[in-house]
């Protein structure tokens, strides 16, 4: 147990004994868990807003609700991450104590994204159970509750680090990817106007550009960054860490929408929208992609077939003709497509999941995802720091072959 004079912020009032640090509660996950009843305690309190014990409840509840129940990667990362940044060096509990607050400011970030998500989406289900908005009291007051959950990050920050020499790169920082993870949001959500329209429009830059805006940003660089912060690193002297990250974080959405399809829903917690939200998935660019090659493969042979039966066809004809097919091919692909993609039906659901298997979309996901961790492997190791490359690794570590 750490000596009672070691005490910080509002932490011991709540942990009289520092249990917190003691026996059973020993382990990370429960210190930062310990960590989540302080801030939320302080957010229940805060001095700004007048309580009545109806807010608070509501508030407690909605918190207990969408916070804590996913996975917490994001915000372990961050300890972990710290940690690593030190090569070994134990951490203090005033350590374990700041690296968690700024963890679940991350997780309150994502709580913040996913409960106006899910409205966005239509979704049904999240970490396994309905989407805060789908239960019958609360419906659109979800709107304001990602509101506040948003409004929580800053007062986390003010009360635990206005001090510190970093406050503002902090400030900046959080600022700085929720814009671009809300342009990321924008842009899958205005995408699927163009994909309506015409399904070829759908495209892997495209794709790649969506979800390093709404994914990468937050679920990989922040982490990081705040652990750089705290580090005392200037983050202008680590673009290619940052670079990295965002090539994990847009592999990691990419095993998101394969799991969108694939997964079965009670491991994921979640069912997937997807196919029904005509989504610029990378299994509809994908899909997309191999329906191309096939036709292309097709329309060879045939030309090859009417040249070796004997006809000459001058350059004109044979460039109409090729024309002429892709068009035909072109018609049939998007009819099979748009017949049955972006539609709320499970039979027109059931259709683009048969195709994705007739494409076998599992073998192409496979080999993305071996030759994307090989590289991602390389640029690590080709980082100069020792302890940036465990930073990664870790990382990587705990993304690669995920189920859920
Ligand atoms: C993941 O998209 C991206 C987000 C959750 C960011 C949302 C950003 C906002 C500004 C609201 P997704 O819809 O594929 O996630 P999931 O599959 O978990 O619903
Ligand atoms: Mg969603
Ligand atoms: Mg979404
Ligand atoms: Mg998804």
């Amino acid at each position: 147990c750490i000596p009672k004079s070691q005490k910080f912020s509002s932490f011991s009032e709540i942990n009289e004994n520092n249990s917190f640090f003691c026996g059973k509660m020993s382990d990370l996950k429960s210190k930062f868990l310990g960590v989540y009843k302080v801030l939320k305690s302080e957010l229940l309190n805060d001095p700004d807003f007048e309580f009545t014990d109806d807010d608070r409840q509501w508030v407690e509840r909605m918190l207990d609700y969408n916070v804590p129940g996913g996975k917490l990667n994001r915000g372990l990362s961050v300890i972990d991450s710290y940690s690593l940044l030190k090569e070994g060096k134990e951490l203090t509990s005033e350590d374990i104590f700041q690296t968690s607050s700024l963890g679940w400011c991350i997780e309150w970030l994502q709580a913040y994204f996913l409960v106006l998500d899910d409205i966005m989406d239509g979704s049904h289900t999240r970490r396994g159970q309905k989407c805060w908005f789908r239960l019958p009291k609360v419906g659109m007051i979800a709107a304001n509750d990602g509101i506040l959950l948003r409004n929580h990050i800053p007062r986390i920050l003010k009360k635990h680090f206005r001090g510190k020499p970093y406050y503002v790169d902090l400030l900046e920082l959080f600022n700085e990817v929720e814009f671009q993870t809300a342009s990321g949001q924008m842009i899958d959500l205005i995408t699927t106007h163009f994909g309506e329209k015409d399904l070829s429009k759908y495209s892997l830059p495209i794709h790649r550009r969506i979800v390093q805006y709404k994914t990468a940003y937050y679920s990989f660089y922040l982490p990081v960054a705040c652990a750089l912060l705290m580090a005392g690193e200037n983050l202008d002297n680590h673009v290619n860490v940052k670079n990295i990250l965002l090539e994990m974080g847009i592999y990691f959405q990419v095993q998101d929408d394969y799991l969108d399809c694939f997964a079965d829903p009670d491991v994921l917690g979640k069912i997937g929208t997807d196919i029904q939200d005509f989504k610029c998935s990378w299994l509809v660019v994908k899909a997309l992609e191999h329906c191309n090659d096939e036709q292309k493969k097709l329309l060879h042979v045939s030309l090859k077939n009417l040249s070796s039966s004997g006809y000459v066809l001058c350059n004109f004809l044979a460039r109409t003709l090729q024309k002429y097919c892709r068009v035909c091919v072109e018609t049939s692909k998007a009819i099979h497509f748009e017949e049955n993609y972006g539609k709320d039906d499970p039979a027109c659901v059931a259709k683009v999941k048969a195709l994705y298997n007739d494409l076998k979309l599992e073998d192409v996901y496979l080999e993305y995802e071996k030759s994307t961790y090989e590289k991602l492997i390389n640029s690590i190791e080709a980082q100069p720091s020792k302890a940036v490359q465990a930073v990664l690794k870790s990382f990587l570590a705990k993304i690669y072959k995920r189920q859920k």
